[in-house]
């Protein structure tokens, strides 16, 4: 078995031994003769479906092969609509076998193409008549099975967050509530693959008061940033603790500006792969307890932490934010109502590093009779596209630098016999969007539905993606991965206990089975949430009732 090498040395060694070898055959004759070294069989096969994650690719040739000719440049595999995947290429000279390793396990549910070109060639310097591509398509991962994430249990954790990375490492956060002190802290947990869970780490000082929990975001390198709202006084503010896997977490800042009279909400954060974060949250400003309502940001940067916080709008609720990896960024908000009746009207800014914020607002929507929705999502271009929902209708917007804010795109056209609640939506690396929401009809069941756009096609027909009727759906989360496979979760009671339900969405098959992620039944499952990383492995987290205290649970999809 020879090892990898280098085209440097092929070339060198192609140079030195080609006249050799031609001279010695005379041209022809003896070793592959004139003719062109073929493909005798390769693992897997063509059209091979259900492969191993951990597989080698192997090809077979009917004849000597140079072995120094067959390297990482003769010898390459895609993962579709991706760059070549990572590997170390052998050749086995006595058996003529060239075999691909990656290095790491294959993506879920992806397809793979492999390709030895023409710079491979027999002994006699024939070269293989043409590039040899063969394709397959990986193996589906599973649900595991549901495990703590913490052990304290002699009080209760709840309300968890996940932020998963490209690469799969994760941080979890949830708000615990401090034994017998009346008051409550935060504690996170980081997942590293191959190692799994780490230990709880206390995050915010004990007996603060935080009634919503925190958020968290991770960039490609695994530093991660926490937000929450913490009670001072009697007032809300924002407080952080950002975490670098060199230095851990780094402590408490409070970033918000403290002089508001009124409290803060909502908060949100984002990170691009840089480590460029933004946080957003909305606040009452002169009355605390009521409108007005602000919308104010921070921007984090890793080489100077956090920014002072800037008032985005001074009519503002419900912010959604996406960032770019060139550090471009979009804000969503909805302007406050007086009542549930009133038309809504939903402005977004821009963030450029050059420029900051735009100056003024731009009006993305208005006139709807409510919305449960305001989702903001990147496509593959970094242009952001917005999905919004009224109560007999769902739609999105998409943005461009050139036009702005586009017209709405239907995905439920307006039907008045059916009511639209909350909806999520995710674009793949290729454009392919995912939507699922709640819709009710008449009287009857929360269920839940869904639709995919594909580019060049539209979208095609809404389906029903549940089958349980006992009980509304609730609280549904939807990731998509690398390779344009979804994962929907949500939560639905049995009649007696709240369970976490999910399907799976099969970029080939469409929308599997709904199925039960836990079989805990003391008490209720809720708030579910996912992350996932781009080969499709996800991490789901939730809390869970044992009938004493409820507790973070997790399941991985691998
Ligand atoms: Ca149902
Ligand atoms: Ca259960
Ligand atoms: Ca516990």
């Amino acid at each position: 078995m020879n090892n990898k090498t280098t085209s440097t040395n092929r070339n060198l060694y192609f140079s030195l031994l080609l006249p050799l070898f031609i001279s010695a055959c005379g041209g022809d004759g003896g070793g592959g003769g004139s003719s062109a070294p073929n493909i005798s069989s390769t693992s897997p096969a063509d059209n091979t479906s259900e492969v191993a994650r951990n597989s080698n690719i192997t090809a077979t040739f009917n004849e000597d092969i140079l072995n120094t000719s067959v390297d990482t440049t003769s010898f390459t595999l895609a993962k579709s609509g991706v760059d070549n995947t990572a590997g170390s290429v052998s050749f086995d000279g006595e058996n003529n076998v060239a075999s691909f390793t990656p290095d790491s396990p294959f993506a879920n549910l992806a397809n793979y193409t492999a390709t030895l070109n023409t710079a491979i060639i027999d002994l006699s310097g024939n070269a293989l008549a043409s590039n040899y591509n063969w394709s397959f398509t990986t193996a589906d991962g599973a649900w595991g099975s549901a495990v703590p994430i913490e052990t304290d249990n002699a009080s209760s954790a709840s309300r968890p967050q996940i932020a998963v990375n490209k690469t799969g490492q994760a941080v979890a956060v949830w708000v615990h509530d401090v034994d017998g002190a009346g008051g409550i802290s935060l504690r996170a947990s980081r997942y590293t693959p191959g190692s799994g869970w780490g230990n709880a780490e206390q995050i915010a000082a004990d007996g603060i008061s935080t009634t919503r929990g925190p958020q968290i975001a991770i960039d490609s390198k695994g530093n991660a940033t926490a937000i929450w709202v913490q009670n001072e006084g009697s007032i809300r503010n924002i407080w952080s603790n950002h975490f670098t896997p060199d230095t851990g977490w780094e402590g408490t800042e409070r970033i918000e500006i403290a002089a508001g009279v009124g409290n803060a909400f909502t908060p949100t954060i984002v990170a691009n792969d840089d480590g460029v974060m933004i946080a957003a949250w909305y606040r009452n400003e002169s009355n605390p307890s009521g409108q007005p309502f602000y919308i104010w940001t921070n921007r984090l940067t890793p080489e100077t932490g956090w920014g002072v916080a800037e008032q985005i709008s001074n009519d503002g609720l419900f912010p959604s934010i996406v960032i770019a990896n060139n550090g471009t960024a979009m804000i969503t908000w909805t302007a406050s109502v007086a009542s549930n009746t009133d038309p809504l009207f939903h402005y977004s800014k821009q963030f450029t590093p050059a420029n900051g914020w735009d100056s003024t607002a731009t009006l993305i929507d208005s006139g709807q009779d409510v919305s449960f929705s305001r989702e903001l999502e990147l496509d593959k271009d970094n242009n952001p596209v917005a999905l919004l929902n009224s109560r007999t209708a769902l739609w999105l917007k998409r943005y461009s630098e050139v036009n702005g804010w586009g017209a709405a795109e239907p995905i439920i056209i307006s039907d008045t016999a059916t009511q639209v609640l909350t909806a999520k939506f995710s674009i793949d690396s290729q454009d392919n969007i995912l939507a699922v929401w709640q819709e009710r009809n008449g009287s009857s069941l929360q269920n839940l539905w869904a639709n995919s756009f594909i580019p060049g096609t539209g979208w095609g027909t809404a389906e029903l993606i549940e089958i349980k009727d006992e009980r509304d759906v609730e609280a549904q989360q939807l990731v998509v991965d690398g390779s344009g496979n979804g994962i929907v979760l949500w939560q639905q009671s049995d009649g007696t206990r709240k369970n976490i339900w999910g399907n799976r969405f099969s970029k080939g098959t469409g929308w599997g089975t709904a199925k039960l992620i836990e079989i805990e039944n003391g008490g209720g499952a809720e708030r579910v949430q996912i992350g996932i990383d781009s080969n499709g492995n996800a991490q789901a987290v939730w809390q869970q009732f044992d009938g004493a205290r409820t507790s973070i649970r997790t399941n991985r999809f691998e």
